[in-house]
């Protein structure tokens, strides 16, 4: 019967980059259930963060990068010996467990996540990321946007007033609410990075008697990301 397995054999290269895009499966309705914070929930975006670092932890990716339900990991090592089942499927599930783990708090519904293989070249590494973070800003205009409609409308002619929208015409309508996107927290608008960085260490050396500094790579997240670009991805080594 294994002949059936047609898709078994389905393989990316194994000495390229991929990235995996995960995306949470049907959490606007999850987002309603846990009465999630509108148009940003804090906690909601700490448990991203820690899905993520898990996620680093188990498959030693180079970056990940996160915001509302998604998340980026970029691989250089790739496991299951490229396989396109195993990886899709074992990295969404482990992603959707994490998920539920880190919750800690009863949930109606397993959590699930959908999950994309983009096999990827060193020079598409920045641009890739910078369009899921034209894709985190463009969410973040329109969540503040919807969120502020419907505090004065209701939910249809709030939703049919947004449509009608252009970005330009959104930050008016919100500057003029009081609204300034320009003062609200970088991670809202620019997404969440987690990455391996160097960490200055100081320790007190018994034999020597004195302080010794030595450096560790300690995985670090990063809450105040610039708007990417390749200097970027150089300076932490990505690419
Ligand atoms: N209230 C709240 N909702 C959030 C937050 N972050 C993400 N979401 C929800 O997550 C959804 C993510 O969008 P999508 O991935 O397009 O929607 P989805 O319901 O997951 O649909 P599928 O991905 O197609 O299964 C948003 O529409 C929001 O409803 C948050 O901080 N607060
Ligand atoms: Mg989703």
């Amino acid at each position: 019967m294994k002949e059936h397995e047609v898709y078994r054999d389905l393989k990316v290269p194994i000495n390229s980059k991929i990235i995996l895009r995960l995306d949470g499966r049907s959490f606007h309705s999850l987002s309603r259930n846990l009465n999630l914070k509108k148009p940003y929930d804090e906690n909601f975006a700490k448990l991203m963060v820690d899905v993520s670092k898990d996620l680093f932890n188990e498959f030693a990716p180079l970056f990940i990068y996160t915001f509302s339900d998604e998340i980026s990991i970029l691989l250089d090592s790739i496991p299951f010996n490229g396989r396109i089942e195993k990886i899709n499927s074992v990295i969404a599930s482990f992603a959707a467990s994490s998920f539920t783990y880190n919750l800690n708090k009863h949930i109606t519904k397993p959590i699930a996540f959908d999950s994309r293989i983009i096999p990827i070249v060193d020079t598409d590494i920045p641009k890739y990321f910078k369009w899921r973070q034209d894709e985190s800003w463009r969410n973040c205009i329109n969540a503040y946007g919807i969120h502020t409609l419907k505090s004065k409308y209701n939910d249809k002619v709030a939703n049919e007033k947004i449509n009608g929208l252009k970005s330009r015409d959104i930050h008016e309508l919100l500057f003029n609410e009081g609204i300034n996107l320009n003062n609200i927290n970088n991670w809202k608008k620019r997404g969440i990075a987690i990455y391996k960085k160097h960490k200055k260490i100081v320790g007190y050396n018994k034999k020597k008697n004195k302080n010794q500094v030595s450096y560790r790579n300690c995985l670090f997240v990063d809450l105040e990301i610039p708007i990417f670009n390749e200097n970027f991805f150089k300076d932490i080594n990505i690419i």
